[in-house]
C-alpha cells in the first residue's frame, strides 16, 4: 500500500478548488457561454472538466471506484489544446447542450465530497496500473493546476467589461529593457532530460525515461525578448518578409492577417498590452509574448534561431562545474524572488528582474515570467509508455505539429516548476504566456 500524507494532499486539493473558484469567480455570468478562444471549448465546459477529471482520474482510474454522474461525466471528460489549425470544432462539446452554472456547480460539490472522502480515506492500491506510485492522485491534482493557466490565458482574451477588476493591482513597468543582443557562452556538456522513474515523486508519461543528451556549445541570450526588442522587428516589416517564415507559418500570417503579437492591441496610433483587466501602454522590458512561429521568425532576423529542449536544459541546470541543478537557481524550493510564477502575478514582470533566479551561467528568467519556446518538436523518449490514468494526456499530440515549451509563466503553480515537466503547443497558438529567447553557435 501507498503511503501519502493525506493531509497534504487534501490541502493541496482544496487549495486548487478554492483558486479555480476564484479565477471563475473573475468573468461576468454574461461570458459564461462563450468561446474566449475559438478552437477550445466554451467557459462553462472547464468548471465541470476540473470536478469531472479529477473523478475520472483518481476515483475512477486510480481507485476502481463508481461514477458521480455517468451523463456530466461524459460532457466534461476532454476538451484539450485545438485539434486542427483549420477546423473550428473542437474535439469534444461542438454539439453539446451544455448545463446550466447551477447544474456544474451543483455537479461540482458532490464531485469534491467524493474526491475528498478518497483522498482522506481510500485505500490506495498500487496493484492498480494506475495508481502505481500514486499516479493518478497527482494527475488529478496537477491537472486541474494545469488548467487554471488554461483559464487566465483565456480569460486574458475576454473584453474588460466581461470581467470583474480586482481592485488595486500594481504592475512592475519598470526595469532598462535589457538587450538581447548579449549572448552567454554555453560550453559543451550533458544535458539530463526527464525524470527518474524510480525515485520521480510524479511525473507526466512525456516525462519519462530519464536520459542525457550531449549538447554543443552555443551562445544564448541572457534576458528573454521583450516588447521592446519585437517592436524592433515588427516595425522593420518582419511580419511581411516570407524569407524569415516557413511556408506553413506565413499562410498562417497571411490567412489570419497576423502583424502584432496576440497581447498587443493598437489604439490612435500607440501600442498597448492587452492585461487582464485593463489595456497598459506596452512595457517595453516585459518579455514578450508570442507564438512559436513568430519567435522562430524573429529570431531568422535576428541571424539566429530558437533554442533546442536540451539546449533550455543546459542554459537552465547545467553548471560549470558539472553537475545538474534542480531548479536553475539551484536546489532550493521555489519562492517570489525567484522568478515570476505561482499566480504572484496577472502580467509579466520586467526581464531580469529576478536576478536570484538566474541560472549558473548567469541566464535570467528561464523559469517563471512566461513559458519559452524551443525549437523542438514535441515526442516521446525512449521508454515511454502511455500512463495508466490518462493514456491520451500526450500520445495523441506526437503528431510532429507541435512544439516543445519549457520553464512556466505567472500563471504556473510550483508544483508545475519541475524540471522535467514539459509542456507543447501549435506554432500558431498565440494565446499562452509564451516567451523565448534565441541562441547561435
Ligand atoms: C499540456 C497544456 C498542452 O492545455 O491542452 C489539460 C494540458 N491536457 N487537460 C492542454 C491538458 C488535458 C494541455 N497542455
Ligand atoms: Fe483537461
Amino acid at each position: 500500500m501507498l503511503t501519502v500524507d493525506r493531509s497534504s494532499v487534501v490541502e493541496w486539493y482544496q487549495r486548487n478548488r478554492a483558486r479555480s473558484r476564484a479565477i471563475f469567480d473573475i468573468i461576468d455570468p454574461s461570458a459564461y457561454y462563450s468561446r474566449p478562444i475559438a478552437l477550445r471549448n466554451p467557459i462553462v465546459f472547464y468548471e465541470g472538466h476540473l470536478p469531472a477529471f479529477s473523478v475520472i482520474a483518481l476515483i475512477e482510474r486510480g481507485l476502481g471506484g463508481p461514477k458521480v454522474d455517468e451523463r456530466l461525466e461524459k460532457i466534461f471528460e476532454r476538451g484539450i489544446d485545438p485539434d486542427s489549425a483549420d477546423a473550428a470544432v473542437p474535439r469534444s462539446g461542438a454539439a453539446t447542450a451544455w448545463p446550466s452554472r447551477g447544474e456544474v456547480l451543483q455537479f461540482a460539490d458532490r464531485a469534491d465530497a467524493a474526491m475528498l472522502d478518497a483522498l482522506a480515506r481510500a485505500e490506495f492500491r498500487e496493484t492498480r496500473p494506475a495508481m502505481e506510485h500514486g499516479q493518478a492522485l497527482y494527475t488529478a491534482l496537477e491537472h486541474e493546476a494545469m488548467h487554471q493557466e488554461t483559464l487566465l490565458y483565456m480569460w486574458h482574451r475576454l473584453p474588460y467589461d466581461q470581467k470583474r477588476k480586482h481592485a488595486g493591482i500594481q504592475y512592475e513597468l519598470d526595469g532598462a529593457p535589457p538587450s538581447s543582443d548579449e549572448r552567454i557562452r554555453i560550453p559543451s556538456g550533458i544535458a539530463t532530460l526527464g525524470a527518474n522513474r524510480e525515485t520521480a515523486t510524479f511525473g507526466w508519461d512525456n516525462e519519462f525515461d530519464q536520459h542525457q543528451v550531449h549538447v554543443s556549445e552555443f551562445g544564448i541570450d541572457q534576458h528573454n525578448v521583450t516588447n521592446a526588442d519585437f517592436l524592433a522587428f515588427v516595425e522593420a516589416g518582419g511580419y511581411r518578409d516570407p524569407a524569415l517564415w516557413s511556408p506553413e507559418n506565413f499562410a498562417w500570417v497571411q490567412a489570419e492577417k497576423v502583424w502584432h503579437p496576440a497581447f498587443w492591441i493598437r489604439r490612435d496610433g500607440q501600442w498597448f498590452w492587452r492585461g487582464m483587466f485593463e489595456a497598459i501602454p506596452l512595457p517595453g522590458a516585459w518579455p514578450v509574448y508570442v507564438s512559436q512561429a513568430e519567435a522562430s521568425a524573429y529570431a531568422r532576423w535576428k541571424g539566429a534561431r530558437l533554442p533546442t529542449e536540451a539546449e533550455f536544459h543546459r542554459a537552465a541546470f547545467g553548471t560549470p562545474s558539472g553537475p545538474e541543478r534542480v531548479y536553475p537557481w539551484g536546489d532550493a524550493p521555489p519562492d517570489a524572488t525567484r522568478g515570476n510564477f505561482d499566480f504572484k502575478s496577472w502580467e509579466p514582470v520586467p526581464a531580469g528582474s529576478r536576478p536570484a533566479g538566474a541560472s549558473a551561467w548567469g541566464v535570467h528568467d528561464l523559469v517563471g515570467n512566461g513559458w519559452e519556446w524551443t525549437s523542438t518538436i514535441f515526442g516521446p523518449f525512449e521508454g515511454f509508455a502511455p500512463m495508466a490514468s490518462y493514456p491520451e494526456y500526450s500520445a495523441d499530440f506526437f503528431d510532429g505539429q507541435h512544439y516543445v515549451m519549457k520553464g512556466g509563466s505567472a500563471a504556473t503553480a510550483n508544483e508545475l516548476l519541475r524540471r522535467s515537466f514539459r509542456n507543447w503547443f501549435r506554432p500558431n497558438y498565440p494565446y499562452v504566456y509564451a516567451t523565448f529567447r534565441t541562441v547561435n553557435h
